[in-house]
């Protein structure tokens, strides 16, 4: 254990005696399972997947490392990504690692804070664009069709061969797949990879089974939901303010063999699942990766039954990510007192 995804999962993926074997330590992220809101789903159990434990803190580094690693066997020193800030975080340390030059082409004022820092952190060149993600990607794909540069976005297949490796560790943990896997939705890489990592997981018999699929949009940018693409995409979770998804159509395949769901939940859901998380199961994600779980409350709410089901939500982000939306969170008690005994005993008390 912890040696990375490479190391450990070598014969699913496309490595050669070539390819360099390194890590910072992605993969073999804890399953948890829920203590308190699995009561409300009646469900038989509900598990958290928490992507936010890799080393950059988000699911990306599954992909990365392995995208790095085809990069550097064919020689090349520089890689780029358009993202909303995990990817290019990602990229920017597996860059570092491995002594690449990293450019991130990133939307102006929608890459949340904590993101922007750890990329400036490792060294990397960022270009921010008056433009959105979508507009960010089409440039970034142009510009490393026109220079030798590797692109590093999930449209890259060797991201969505490391990311199915979560997928893998799900059917160690459980001895089987989920009867129902839960996700968030952004340029719909991920959804992706974990049905191409249950499919091989069943396909090479480490699971009876196959699990439904469960994507979940955010209302202001759910083009796959609403079948069109989203010029303006607009929600609280920046991570999936995704317009125009390069994976669109491997996400529907996803939902149609699993005869799964792709919906959309709204801002309101998002923040009250993302504060639960926190405040009911000690998870504090970003908000993107709370969608996963909103989407499982809503369909609950709306009087559909899990009764006798195993669910796995990822959780896609960690917490620290997006500062900014974490300090609207109203404090359950928050007070200044002098420093003295007498006066902070005050607190333990307090409603
Ligand atoms: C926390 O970093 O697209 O559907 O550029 O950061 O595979 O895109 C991030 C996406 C979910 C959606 N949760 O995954 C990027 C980027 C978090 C994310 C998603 C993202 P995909």
């Amino acid at each position: 254990m912890g040696k990375g995804i490479i190391e450990t999962y070598k014969k699913f993926l496309p490595i050669n005696s070539k390819t360099p074997v390194f890590s910072l330590g992605e993969g073999n992220t804890p399953l948890v399972k829920s203590r308190n809101i699995v009561d409300e789903i009646g469900c038989k159990s509900l598990l958290f997947k928490l992507e936010g434990c890799n080393p950059t803190g988000s699911f990306k580094d599954r992909g990365m490392v392995v995208a790095v690693a085809k990069a550097v066997e064919k020689g090349i020193s520089s890689i780029a990504c358009a993202s909303t800030g995990n990817t290019s975080a990602s990229a920017a340390a597996y860059g570092a690692y491995l002594g690449l030059r990293t450019t991130l082409i990133v939307p102006k004022g929608n890459v949340a804070r904590g993101k922007l820092a750890q990329a400036v952190a490792y060294g990397a060149h960022i270009a921010m664009i008056d433009g959105n993600f979508d507009k960010a990607l089409e440039i970034t794909r142009e510009l490393c069709k026109r220079h030798p540069v590797e692109l590093v976005n999930s449209l890259n297949p060797n991201r969505i061969e490391g990311q199915k490796t979560a997928s893998f560790e799900i059917v160690e943990e459980l001895g089987m797949a989920p009867d129902d896997l839960f996700i968030p939705v952004g340029n719909a890489g991920n959804i992706t990879a974990y049905w191409k990592g249950f499919k091989e997981a069943f396909e090479s018999g480490l699971s009876d089974n196959l699990p439904v699929m469960n994507g979940y949009q955010a209302s202001g940018a759910a083009p796959i939901v609403d079948g069109a693409i989203v010029e303006e995409p607009r929600t609280v979770a920046s991570a999936i303010r995704i317009g125009n998804p390069a994976s669109w159509e491997l996400a529907l395949k996803a939902r149609d063999e699993s005869n799964g769901f792709i919906d959309k939940v709204n801002d309101d859901e998002i923040l009250s699942t993302y504060r639960r998380l926190a405040s009911d199961e000690g998870i504090f994600c970003e908000p993107a990766s709370a969608a996963s779980l909103a989407g499982l409350l809503k369909r609950v709410n709306s009087g559909e039954s899990f009764e006798g089901k195993t669910i796995v939500c990822v959780i896609t982000g960690n917490g620290l990510k997006d500062p900014d939306i974490a300090n609207e969170i109203k404090p359950v008690s928050l007070n200044e007192y002098p420093a003295q005994i007498e006066s902070v005993e005050e607190a333990l008390s307090l409603s």
